[in-house]
This record gives structure tokens, C-alpha cells and sequence, in this order.
């Protein structure tokens, strides 16, 4: 076997480290049993020469869409099947760098293993595509099953517009601190499908996180840990509620006034103006 492309590189070692982190954090919460999940990172600037130059161990696959920004663009991505779990002790064994090929609609696996990537690359691409087009620093596209944001997607109220959103940020100040933007929900709509990616790609641009109805979240940040904290931070707003309505009654939730205070007083974006 070739050596590691960790090898010699402490900084894209460090990128990698730090998804299989947050791999292990998914694990531990729940969001992620069996093969649950995806993690994409744009690992391009911690390329040198030689990353460049590797050439395909796999034959090049279509992505399903086309996506004129990722031009030779370099993603770490988990392995389609594979474990959070496993991830979090072998990241370059349950996930591998693609290469995205010069027609923007292939790509090619160059390390360390021919392991196949995720089922939801067509939503993880779209995103990727948007964010660099729209001149974001954001690296980082995480999707995950938390328990309680899917619980709720199951509830005709919480589908309402702004519903969830408005219930998730009147539970801790902090969410609204946080979560600015709210949740936006994608009705459901198959896995790993290019329509799933369009639905997705319209709302990541107006809200924190995205939400796939009966299924799971998808949110994005400059590295894994962020965008795995804007999902933390309104899943552990929705376990909240749940706890307080499991001891039997609606809980009363912060009023509009002291909702409003927090936004006042740490000046937070009532609606995004530009792109992430
Ligand atoms: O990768 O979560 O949505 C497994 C999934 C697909
Ligand atoms: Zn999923």
C-alpha cells in the first residue's frame, strides 16, 4: 500500500483529525447509526504539487450534476456505507479525496483508498459549488440524523412556515444567539437524490440549517466542528422542548419580548444580506 496523503502534511492531518472528532461526537449522540451521515470538507488549498499531480485510483464517476465552480477542486468525503463510528478511529480507511475532473461533473478518487463516497454527494457537491461561488470561507458540509429535529419534522405543526424555527429559538436565549437564521425544511424528498440537493441548496442560503423532513439536517460551516455546532446548538434547543412536554404540558417557551431583547442587544441578523 501507498503511504498515507496524511503523511508529511500536519495541516490537512489536522483537517482530518477534526472530522473524525466530530465523527465520534455524532456516534456518541445518536445522529449517526449504522452508515447515517455524511461529511464533506473542500481540503483544495492544502494541496501542494505532488497532492496535485496523484493520479484516479478508481475509474472517474458521475456526480449527477453539473458544477462549474469545483473545477479540480479536492474533497475529503466519507465513504458511502461507512460508519461515523469506524470514521472516528480510521478517518482515511472510511472515507477518501476525490478530485473533482475538468468537467465539472465526474470525479475521481486519488487517496489514500479506493473507498467509494457518500450516497448524499449530489447535496454535499451543490452546496460545496454554492458556497464558493458566492465567495464564502465556509469549507465544511455535514449531514447527520439528530433524534429530536427529525421527531419534529413528523409533526404537522412544525411544518408550518417559521413554526419550528420560532418554538426552537423562545427555549434557551442562546439558539436565537446561535441559530440566527433558524431552520429551513425541505419536504421530503428521497435520499441522495438531485432533487434533494436543489431543494436543499435554495434554503441553506436563508437559514442555519436544513432540514430533510422524516429524515435529517444538513448544515455548513468555515470547518466540520462549526457546522456540526449550528446543528448541536438547535437540536439541543428541540431536546428542550421535548423534556419540558414530557413532563406534561406545552412548555411556555421565552415571550416575543425577551426573544426580541437578545436580538437587540447582540445585533443579530434578522434576515442574511449576501451569501454565507
Ligand atoms: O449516508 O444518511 O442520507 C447515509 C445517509 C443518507
Ligand atoms: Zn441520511
Amino acid at each position: 500500500m501507498n503511504e498515507s496523503i496524511l503523511k508529511g502534511r500536519p495541516e490537512l492531518t489536522a483537517v482530518i483529525e477534526q472530522v473524525a472528532e466530530v465523527a465520534g461526537y455524532l456516534w456518541q449522540k445518536g445522529w449517526a447509526e449504522r452508515n447515517g451521515g455524511n461529511i464533506t470538507v473542500n481540503v483544495t488549498e492544502l494541496m501542494d504539487e505532488a497532492c496535485r499531480s496523484l493520479t484516479a485510483i478508481a475509474p472517474a464517476k458521475q456526480i449527477g450534476k453539473v458544477l462549474p465552480n469545483l473545477k479540480g477542486q479536492f474533497f475529503y468525503a466519507k465513504g458511502t456505507g461507512r460508519r461515523m463510528r469506524d470514521l472516528a478511529r480510521k478517518p482515511m480507511e472510511n472515507g477518501a479525496i476525490i478530485r473533482i475532473c475538468d468537467d465539472c461533473q465526474s470525479y475521481e478518487i486519488v487517496a489514500d483508498l479506493p473507498v467509494m463516497p457518500t450516497s448524499e454527494l449530489p447535496s454535499h457537491l451543490a452546496l460545496q459549488d454554492y458556497l464558493i461561488a458566492s465567495g464564502s470561507n465556509y469549507k465544511a458540509t455535514l449531514h447527520t440524523h439528530p433524534i429530536e429535529l427529525v421527531a419534529m419534522s413528523h409533526i404537522p405543526r412544525f411544518l408550518q412556515p417559521g413554526e419550528m424555527t420560532h418554538v426552537l429559538w423562545s427555549m434557551i436565549p442562546e439558539t436565537l444567539a446561535f441559530a440566527p437564521l433558524g431552520i429551513g425544511i425541505v419536504p421530503y424528498t428521497l435520499p441522495g437524490s438531485v432533487r434533494l440537493a436543489d431543494a436543499t441548496l435554495k434554503l441553506i442560503k436563508d437559514y442555519d440549517v436544513v432540514l430533510w423532513e422524516k429524515h435529517g439536517t444538513v448544515s455548513v460551516g468555515p470547518d466540520i466542528m462549526e457546522a456540526f455546532d449550528q446543528t448541536d446548538v438547535l437540536c439541543k434547543a428541540a431536546n428542550i422542548y421535548m423534556c419540558a412536554k414530557s413532563m406534561g404540558s406545552e412548555p411556555e417557551g421565552m415571550t416575543d419580548t425577551a426573544m426580541k431583547e437578545v436580538q437587540e442587544v447582540f445585533k443579530l441578523p434578522k434576515k442574511r444580506e449576501g451569501g454565507k
